[in-house]
């Protein structure tokens, strides 16, 4: 323990100090008069000595304070160290979100270790193709070429090109029925109008694999200004007679009229695939046609490959039996097209490549999307004995 003394001129002046000091842990043992100051033992004055101790507690509950100070102090440093931590966590987890997203929007990488599979990698990467259309590609090379045969660039290439040819589906004659109803679905301004125009003008010429017959046009897009004035110029230019139809039961009766159309082209209101009330207004249009109406979806060959799968999706509901691909001429590279094409499992019926009404069409064939790769050397005649010639 340890024992401490204070001074003053009186009892009370010396208790007050120590009690400012010390407080209640003073614990005073004596006191005692005491003279100070004066010279030699002479004009000294009298006071008071007080000898006092801490109380042991007082010490402890200091000691503890102080302990639980630095607790507190180590406490919040520990938090703070924790919350630095898990904002370079969080920070870590930011960046590695952002060089995954990266790299999903990369080509996956693929095993395409040898040269030749490295070069034709690079050939479907710079056409498009989808990661999971590479790796099957690349799965199939390993399986079908030893090492010594991958050392023959122009054979694989060839392989793939007809690997590729192979995945694009036509789809079957449809059921001969009369009218045939064929709708055409698909996002604003694919160019669904200007291919029913294409389609009309090939089926009344009897050209373009549609046999020659009476066709007649509806359209139920009287919604969007020059709508109906932009079907009713192909109409005039083509003389194919065009009905301009307002509701789900309109459209219905006038197909009932014109029953004896060989064939019925029903253009329909651009969608937006997000427009969920507009696409279940379509289901009641379709429902309108009939059940034996064709349905096929117009998209563009320029669509990004994530925006048409997702296009493929929101139109799943209404059973489209084909895919219309237009605007084929604004972009070289189709590997989005058959990529998604192959990974939804969907026919593909006409391609489009140009605005000229009704020559930039034509039946969908495996060579029109197999010559138009970039940097492929496709060899047209063994591709032309395996597929057969590209119809005109
Ligand atoms: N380059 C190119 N342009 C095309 C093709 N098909 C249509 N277009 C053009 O695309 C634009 C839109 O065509 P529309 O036929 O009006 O498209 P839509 O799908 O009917 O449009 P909405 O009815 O508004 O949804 C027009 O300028 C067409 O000339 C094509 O194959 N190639
Ligand atoms: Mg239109």
């Amino acid at each position: 323990m340890q024992y401490l003394v204070e001074q003053g001129s009186s009892h009370r002046e010396v208790l007050e100090k120590v009690r400012a000091r010390y407080g209640d842990a003073a614990q005073v043992l004596s006191h005692r008069t005491v003279r100070s100051g004066g010279f030699l033992g002479m004009f000294a004055r009298e006071g008071v000595e007080i000898t006092f101790y801490l109380k042991d507690d007082a010490v402890r509950e200091g000691e503890k304070k102080k302990a639980d100070i630095e607790d507190e102090k180590r406490k919040l440093l520990e938090r703070v160290s924790q919350e630095r931590a898990l904002q370079e966590v969080l920070s870590e987890v930011r960046s590695l979100k952002v060089s995954i997203a990266e790299s999903a929007a990369r080509p996956a990488p693929v095993e395409a270790e040898h040269p030749t599979l490295s070069a034709i990698d690079a050939l479907l990467c710079d056409n498009d193709f989808s990661p999971w259309y590479r790796s099957e590609l690349f799965a199939r090379a390993h399986a079908e070429f030893s090492l010594d045969a991958l050392e023959d660039y122009e054979a694989v290439e060839q392989a793939v090109l007809e690997w590729i040819g192979d995945t694009v589906r036509i789809p079957t004659p449809p059921r001969p029925v009369k009218p045939r109803v064929l709708v055409l679905v698909g996002p604003t301004g694919v160019g669904k109008t200007t291919t029913i125009a294409k389609l009309a003008a090939l089926h009344s010429l009897g050209i373009g694999g549609l046999p020659a017959g009476t066709v007649r046009m509806i359209t139920i897009d009287s919604y969007r200004i020059g709508a109906v004035e932009q079907i009713e110029k192909y109409a005039g230019i083509m003389r194919v007679p065009v009905s301009v139809v307002e509701t789900a039961q309109h459209l219905r009766e006038t197909i009932a009229m014109y029953r004896d159309t060989d064939l019925i082209l029903v253009d329909t209101i651009g969608k937006s695939p997000r427009d969920a009330v507009k696409l279940a207004e379509m289901q009641q249009i379709l429902d309108a046609c009939g059940p034996s109406a064709e349905v096929y979806l117009a998209i563009a060959a320029t669509t990004k490959t994530q925006d048409m799968f997702d296009i493929f999706r929101q139109f799943e509901p209404f059973r489209y039996r084909g895919v219309v691909v237009t605007k084929m001429d604004e972009t070289g590279r189709v590997g989005n097209v058959l990529s998604v094409l192959a990974e939804t499992d969907k026919a593909v019926a006409w391609v489009t490549d140009g605005q000229k009404v009704p020559q930039d069409i034509a039946p969908a064939h495996p060579l029109r999307f197999l010559m138009n790769l970039e940097g492929f050397r496709p060899n047209r005649p063994k591709l032309e004995e395996r597929y057969g010639l590209i119809p005109r």
